[in-house]
């Protein structure tokens, strides 16, 4: 029996490779979670940036209690079932009025994991509409090959290696996936999405956490981590990340800083070069 999504959602998943929106967090928490975020911003100086938005459940006890959510996780468990590992939680921030965007891709392509049953949950904690840039999704793109990219390196894209699929995706095909604040889309890791750039007046911040069985393998990096955040793991492929007992722990930033170089390298582990801020 599934837990929170209901039959015509799991078809859905399954057959388009997405599916939205589904309501997480009321407005208290998300304020909570925004002002978390807001306030380590306003004491460093700078908004959040490289190896911070990665891997961030090991920086912000918020982010690990999020990355648990009962919620998100019956979503997941009733697409991919019980025993799960986050492998990354990422922070996508485009200030207001900024040109920031994502191209198309597939994150398949650049996480060295051997699973295609890997599901992208990614929460809006601020309005992500079309005029935010809000992301984009060609339907049914999970099915099939991978599709062809190339390394475009472009400063404004979000992306690594400003990746993006090197043939024409047709825009009248796509789908916008604008969500309120504390609503969720998720999405297939075969799946071929992109957002554009924020016009609005206020900042879009999304986090995005990326759940997969514990039988899944790391096919590219010597070492890799994950959290458990349901069930058991029969197979340990995966080292187990500790969990933060408060923001800023010093036992977690420092297994932080090892997760997100691991990462890093897996992210450019074929290309032919690297960008210093990443
Ligand atoms: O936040 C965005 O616009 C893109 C996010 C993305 O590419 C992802 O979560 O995989």
């Amino acid at each position: 029996m599934p837990k929170l999504l209901n039959e015509a959602a799991i078809e859905q998943y399954h057959r388009d490779g997405y599916y939205f929106p589904v309501r997480i967090l009321d407005d208290d928490r998300i304020a909570s979670c925004r002002g978390a975020l807001e306030r380590f911003e306003k004491d460093q100086g700078s908004p959040i940036h490289g190896a911070q938005r990665s891997k961030s459940h090991l920086l912000f006890k918020w982010v690990d209690d999020l990355m648990r959510d009962e919620k998100i996780l019956d979503a997941v468990g009733d697409l991919i079932g019980p025993d799960l590992l986050c492998w990354n939680t990422l922070f996508w921030i485009k200030e207001a009025g900024s040109r920031s965007f994502v191209s198309w891709h597939q994150d398949l392509k650049y996480w060295g994991l051997d699973t295609s049953d890997l599901i992208t949950v990614w929460l809006a904690l601020s309005p992500a509409t079309v005029e935010s840039g809000c992301m984009r999704v060609l339907p049914g793109s999970h099915v099939g090959d991978l599709l062809p990219h190339a390394d475009e390196y472009n400063d404004n894209n979000l992306l690594t290696r400003g990746q993006e699929i090197s043939v024409q995706v047709d825009e009248s095909k796509t789908v916008l996936m604008p969500l309120q604040p504390g609503e969720v889309s998720l999405h297939n890791v075969r799946l071929a999405h992109a957002s554009g750039p924020n016009e609005s007046p206020d900042r879009r911040i999304g986090l995005s956490l990326h759940y997969m069985p514990t039988a899944t393998k790391q096919m590219v990096g010597e070492w890799d981590s994950a959290a458990l955040v349901r069930g058991e793991d029969r197979y340990r492929h995966f080292n187990i990340a500790p969990r933060p007992e408060r923001d800023l722990d010093p036992v977690t930033v420092a297994f932080h800083e090892e997760a997100t170089k691991a990462v890093r390298d897996i992210l450019f582990s074929d290309a032919t070069r690297t960008r210093p801020t990443l």
